[in-house]
């Protein structure tokens, strides 16, 4: 297990776990929500008697929210968490939804993936999400006081996840200066981070990057993302910089940058796979192309859609031999715009599977909803080809689990570079989803690649993830923030 020299506040925007009234004993209980960064995060959390601070996915309006402790029978990643190891952020929900929805969702969400057409900038949004912050920054300067008094020799170390928390840092670095108290703050982004031509477009771009550059240490997928950061600072603050060893300075400090590319529990999904029973028919005769999203513009859904109808024109010999299956997990579905997505993508799978099918035969199946990850592997395993094509996507783990759950004959993965996963796995099939025909051919290619050129790609990719899975990633991150416990590269062993 990946060990950590400090103990190790993570604040991110929900709590690791869902929070859910049971209606016989009026008491609420934990649901897991069981996410890659929860399996490989919680532990170290446990382990180092850290804390988690973050939303309860609950508006009590000002009355507290009692976390209970996990059930004697849960065996997830933080059933090791103690209640008092929880802080929950509350927060009234006209400011919450001002903050979630109308800035983290309705701005920064389309900003950094590149779509600014989509963002739209409001000052009270703004003011709000500064507000949110602050709160989330109050609650992590308690936890690094509860960490301190019980251990003055250990320095804290603060982790921010995501778009939501970009301003946090210097309210809890100036917090724990005043009180005295010593901390190490460090940041990642799961999503893209854009270049100056499109971060320039947000009016308070300066406010946005000091505020990430209160860290010390901040960590984006991939280089790209990084050198984007580095480029935003020198040209919109003055900041010196040095591109190569990935630092900047600022206001005398000099704040590391690190890629730092996510990874899925590998090893778990390969024995998903391999128990699971099969859920889908892939004869010799049909073949099963599969796509997993969240239901999003960034995802490339229509994109895929479109190109798959253009497959079947050109290549009429799939009919009948192919099915498309789509699993789409409902997300935002509150937003007029995701609904509008919904109803565009039933519509166009309404009219293609009207056009294409047969009496035996309907060209797309489509789910529209969440499904274990069990069934999850398995419709992996049994499909022929994955199409991972979002047209703008900070990583992408659907691209990893694929590959992990290539236990028995490997399908082909066909891969967006717009993706922070087309960086690195470079064996799979690469396409831009915004050229159909393209688009089409390399399905086409994909569906009848010869089982020798497949096992050479799949056996490749499977080597790298299976390396660099997301314990990997923890280690990493912790290395750079210099609280990797037995470090093998301190003792001169690497
Ligand atoms: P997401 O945008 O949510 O994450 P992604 O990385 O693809 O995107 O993760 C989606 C997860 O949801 C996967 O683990 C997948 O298995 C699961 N999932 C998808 N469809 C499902 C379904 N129908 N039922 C159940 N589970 C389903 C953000 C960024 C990404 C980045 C991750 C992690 O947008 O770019 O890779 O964070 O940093």
């Amino acid at each position: 297990m990946v060990q950590s020299t400090s103990p190790m506040v993570v604040v991110a925007n929900r709590l690791p776990f869902v929070l859910k009234k049971n209606e016989a004993t009026g008491l609420f209980e934990r649901k897991q929500s069981a996410g890659g960064l929860v399996t490989a995060v919680a532990p170290v959390v446990v382990e180092t008697g850290g804390l988690w601070v973050g939303w309860s996915g609950l508006h009590l309006e000002g009355k507290e929210v009692v976390i209970p402790e996990a059930d004697p029978s849960d065996k997830s990643p933080t059933a090791g968490l103690k209640s008092e190891q929880v802080i929950p952020v509350n927060i009234e929900s006209q400011l919450f939804d001002d903050y979630y929805n109308g800035q983290c969702n309705a701005t920064f969400w389309p900003l950094f993936h590149s779509m600014p057409d989509r963002a739209v900038f409001n000052e009270d949004k703004w003011k709000a999400y500064r507000k949110v912050n602050e709160e989330f920054a109050r609650l992590t300067v308690v936890a690094v006081k509860k960490l301190t008094e019980r251990n003055p020799e250990q320095v804290p170390l603060v982790w921010l996840q995501d778009y939501h928390l970009l301003l946090a840092a210097n309210s809890i670095r100036a917090a724990c200066d005043e009180q005295g108290l010593r901390v190490k703050i460090a940041f990642f982004l799961h999503i893209p981070f854009p270049s100056w031509d499109i971060m320039r477009l947000f009016p308070w771009d300066d406010e946005l990057l000091q505020g990430i550059l209160g860290c010390d240490s901040i960590g984006f997928h991939i280089e790209d993302y990084c050198l984007n950061f580095i480029d935003c600072c020198q040209r919109r603050l003055g900041c010196r910089v040095d591109r190569e060893q990935m630092l900047v300075e600022h206001n005398s400090f000099t704040v590391g940058v690190h890629p730092l590319p996510i990874s899925i529990p590998y090893e778990r999904f390969c024995q998903m796979a391999m128990a699971a029973p099969q859920v889908v028919k892939n004869n010799e005769k049909m073949q099963i192309i599969l796509g997993v999203d969240r239901l999003d513009y960034t995802k490339g859904l229509t994109h895929r859609i479109k190109a798959f109808e253009h497959l079947l024109e050109k290549y009429p010999e799939h009919k009948e031999n192919v099915t498309f299956l789509q699993i789409a997990v409902p997300s935002r579905t509150d937003v007029k715009e995701y609904q509008e997505l919904k109803e565009n993508l039933d519509q166009m799978i309404g009219r293609i599977n009207g056009r294409f099918s047969t009496p035996n035969w309907s060209p797309i199946r489509y789910i529209y909803g969440c499904i274990s990850h069990d069934q999850l592997a398995a419709f992996y395993r049994d499909s022929s080809v994955a199409l991972v094509t979002p047209l703008r996507d900070g990583m992408n783990l659907v691209a990893k689990e694929y590959v992990a759950c290539q236990t028995g004959d490997p399908g082909v993965l066909v891969l967006s570079p717009f993706a922070g996963a087309g960086n690195s796995m470079l064996e799979a099939l690469q396409v831009n989803p915004f050229e159909t025909n393209d688009f089409s051919d390399t399905i086409h290619r994909a569906l009848t690649m010869p089982k020798d050129e497949k096992e050479l790609r799949m056996r490749q990719l499977q080597r790298r993830e299976r390396e660099r899975d997301v314990e990997f990633w923890l280690q990493s991150f912790l290395k750079s923030v210099d609280c990797l416990k037995d470090d093998p590269a301190k003792k001169g062993t690497m």
